[in-house]
């Protein structure tokens, strides 16, 4: 199937889905099938310090001679270490979430990456094109891990309608109906996450890619808007009395020492009753646990039939 759009020109890449670069959860192992099948892999920076991302560049560049990226979490401690990786190793791709990427641009355009930050407003969006940003990717509060206020439903338009550079759609993509209103919505490519995990190559624990298998549509919720921004999961023992400490004012530093080191709790040991199962609302169409090849061809072969179906509606 062609699906040619600005950014698989830019990217290199057939299919126009990126994986979104998820703490804990996004390997080279999974990056590199995301790649290898024709969409673009991201490793996650998260919290990990540069000599673990210095051996993840390495290890993926054995896995694929596709283009991959690199996921900067900008309020990381380590960021300006992995800033200066992707200028170290030439990584073609950044993609940064989380923070204002500005101090890095220069040095990442001057080393000819394609920059794309994750932004969760319109405003942000036109500041990023303005910065001499490539492409954005607006994620709706419907995608895991955290989030803004916005939905993908009103955030993708608004985008698309302040901006002229490409725009990827995040949040809330998991079948063909989704992915084919993301393009409806203005978007030009797609980024998930939740039903990455979902795959056979993605290395998280069984017990969270079942979670996400088994979840329903009131299966996530998300927390901690009064502190900061909120991070979605699904719903288990430890997302609720986070909640619970929320709803009654708990000082922050109580909160976040009970949700300290529970993603990789989750992700690594399997706990997915006191670990944190971060994941998206797009967790309720994720009906089983496939190869990452199928899931992209999947979702591409869903969507057009979509198009097709409705189109008939359009042109009666
Ligand atoms: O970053 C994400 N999702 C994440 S990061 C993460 S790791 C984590 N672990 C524990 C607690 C909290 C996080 C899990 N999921 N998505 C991208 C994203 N970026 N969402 C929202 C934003 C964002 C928000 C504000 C981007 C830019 C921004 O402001 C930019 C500015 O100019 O201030």
């Amino acid at each position: 199937m062609m699906f040619k759009t600005r950014l698989t020109e830019i990217l290199g890449i057939e299919y126009p889905i990126i994986q979104g670069g998820m703490a804990w959860v996004a390997s080279p192992k999974l990056a590199a099938a995301v790649s290898n099948a024709g969409g673009l892999g991201l490793l996650a920076g998260s919290g990990a310090p540069r000599d673990v991302i210095e051996a993840e560049i390495k290890e993926i560049r054995k896995l694929t001679d596709k283009p991959f990226g690199l996921n900067i979490m900008l309020h990381s401690p380590y960021a300006k270490d992995l800033a200066e990786l992707v200028v170290e190793y030439d990584v073609p791709i950044v993609t940064t979430g989380a923070g204002d990427p500005r101090p890095y641009i220069k040095m990442w355009k001057d080393n000819g990456a394609v920059v794309i930050p994750v932004i969760p407003s319109a405003r942000i969006a036109k500041r990023m094109e303005e910065c001499g940003c490539d492409a954005v990717v607006a994620e709706g509060c419907e995608a895991g891990g955290h989030i803004g206020e916005m939905n993908t439903m009103v955030l993708i338009p608004s985008v698309a309608e302040a901006i002229s550079i490409p725009l990827i759609a995040a949040g809330g993509i998991a079948n063909g109906r989704t992915l084919a209103a993301a393009f409806m919505l203005g978007a030009e490519a797609v980024q998930c996450g939740t039903i990455f995990v979902a795959s056979e190559e993605c290395e998280s624990h069984i017990n969270f890619k079942n979670a996400i298998v088994e979840a329903q549509d009131n299966c996530t919720v998300a927390i901690g808007r009064t502190y900061k921004d909120p991070v979605r999961g699904i719903k288990n023992e430890l997302n609720l009395k986070l909640q619970a400490l929320e709803m009654a004012a708990a000082p922050f530093e109580e909160y976040e020492k009970l949700a300290a080191g529970s993603l990789r709790r989750a992700s690594k040991e399997g706990d997915v009753v006191t670990g944190s199962v971060m994941a998206g609302q797009s967790s309720a169409l994720v009906k089983d646990i496939r190869p990452v090849k199928a899931i992209i061809e999947g979702l591409f072969e869903e969507a057009k039939a979509v198009v097709n179906e409705k189109a008939k509606l359009f042109n009666q």
